[in-house]
């Protein structure tokens, strides 16, 4: 027999689950936001909280609370849409677990249990913020945040991050391969596996930092290749997108969604962040690359593509949003998963040819507000000229 408050919170429980999402009206004609998180710590199954047994729980209370849901890495398998994503639970350390929907909008249900990754590094405390990469050798690979604490210094909070590395071929079964190591960089965080081999080679989005938090003199996204996946080094890395003065992505930048590929070249879909009075505001923009050299950026608009709006900005870390999954499906659809203020997930879809025409046709930041003027002068120009011409 169940403790009756299991069936109240059961019920809530398939409520949310079961809930239509809808599209929201805010409007700028690239994407369409949804109205409701696809993914939050109410949507976690009550057995991964709560004991049910009412002998050893007479107070039917959480025993293993989660505090956040949220950067979540995106994959499609059989028509199905899957989200791996970072789960935190109350005791601040995250996990990974997937979570399964028919339409990629509503209804995402966490699988029975989460990831248990293998334990092979003693020293790691947190993993998260894992992208999922089909890779063209026939494996899905899982590159995310191992986070060790920094031994070195005298700082209790003092860490490391590295990239960690799984690789699966079903989502059941995961492998852990070791950690990437890149020989010029001490740090590592947000590095993603491109889809495809790069000179035969594995080819890597990196962002070089020195130091935990801040970058230091990593100047962006970084690039790197690797002969052996089973013992991943990097040696060099060559910049892809670079932070500039002045714009979305002057304190850092970081690779989010496996880049996709379309004819007119990679479609990166990153997180830039700026500092302010009130702390560091994430927000995410998008570039593209050339298809031969997936490294070398061909078009970049100006400012960002989504920025937090309305409750988004309010969470944990508030003024953030953060993508590290996005499905660009056969048929056209493009599905961007981002996460706000580090506690919940959202969707923001689009097609294919529309997030090209953005990343094509949206101009470039000329860097200084003079030039900003002028261009947007002359839209409204053109504008005046076309608006007299209809009359
Ligand atoms: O708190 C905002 C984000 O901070 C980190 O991103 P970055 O490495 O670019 O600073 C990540 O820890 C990310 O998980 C988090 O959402």
């Amino acid at each position: 027999m169940f403790n009756k408050k299991y069936y109240i919170e059961n019920e809530k429980y398939e409520a949310l689950i079961n809930r239509k999402n809808v599209k929201s009206n805010i409007y700028n004609g690239i994407y369409d936001r949804w109205e409701y998180p696809v993914l939050t710590r109410e949507h976690i199954p009550l057995t991964w909280k709560y004991d049910l047994n009412p002998k050893t729980n007479p107070f039917f209370m959480e025993r293993l609370g989660v505090n956040a849901v949220f950067n979540s890495g995106a994959i499609e398998l059989n028509g199905k849409f899957y989200l791996v994503a970072r789960i935190e639970g109350n005791d601040r350390k995250s996990f990974f677990g997937i979570a399964e929907s028919d339409n990629g909008v509503d209804g995402f249900r966490f699988w029975d249990y989460p990831i248990l990754l293998d334990d092979t590094c003693p020293e790691e405390t947190n993993v998260y913020d894992m992208r999922l990469t089909k890779h063209e050798d026939g494996y899905i690979y899982g590159v995310f945040c191992s986070e060790s604490k920094d031994t070195t210094v005298n700082d209790l909070s003092a860490a490391v991050a590295a990239a960690g590395i799984v690789r699966t071929k079903d989502l059941k079964k995961w492998e852990r391969l070791p950690n990437l190591k890149t020989l010029r960089s001490p740090q590592q965080r947000n590095v993603v596996l491109h889809p495809e081999f790069v000179d035969g080679q594995y080819a890597f989005y990196t962002r070089p930092m020195d130091d935990f938090i801040d970058t230091g003199s990593g100047g962006g996204i970084g690039f790197g290749l690797c002969k052996d996946i089973m013992n991943p080094v990097i040696d060099e890395e060559t910049m892809t997108s670079r932070r500039k003065y002045h714009t979305i992505t002057e304190a850092k930048n970081g690779a989010g969604a496996v880049p996709f590929k379309t004819d007119k070249g990679y479609i990166h879909i990153a997180h830039g962040v700026r500092n302010t009075a009130a702390g560091l505001r994430y927000v995410i923009y998008a570039f593209a690359t050339a298809l031969d050299k997936p490294w070398e950026v061909i078009a970049e608009p100006s400012g960002f593509l989504i920025v937090p709006r309305l409750e988004e900005r309010i969470g944990d870390v508030s003024n953030v949003v953060f993508t590290n999954g996005a499905i660009a499906r056969d048929n056209g659809e493009l599905y961007i998963y981002y996460a706000s203020s580090d506690t919940r997930l959202h969707v923001a879809t689009t097609t294919i040819e529309k997030i090209i025409d953005y990343v094509f046709n949206t101009p470039e930041d000329p860097l200084r507000s003079v030039e900003c003027v002028a261009q947007r002068c002359e839209l409204i120009r053109k504008n005046l000229e076309y608006i007299n011409e209809q009359r």
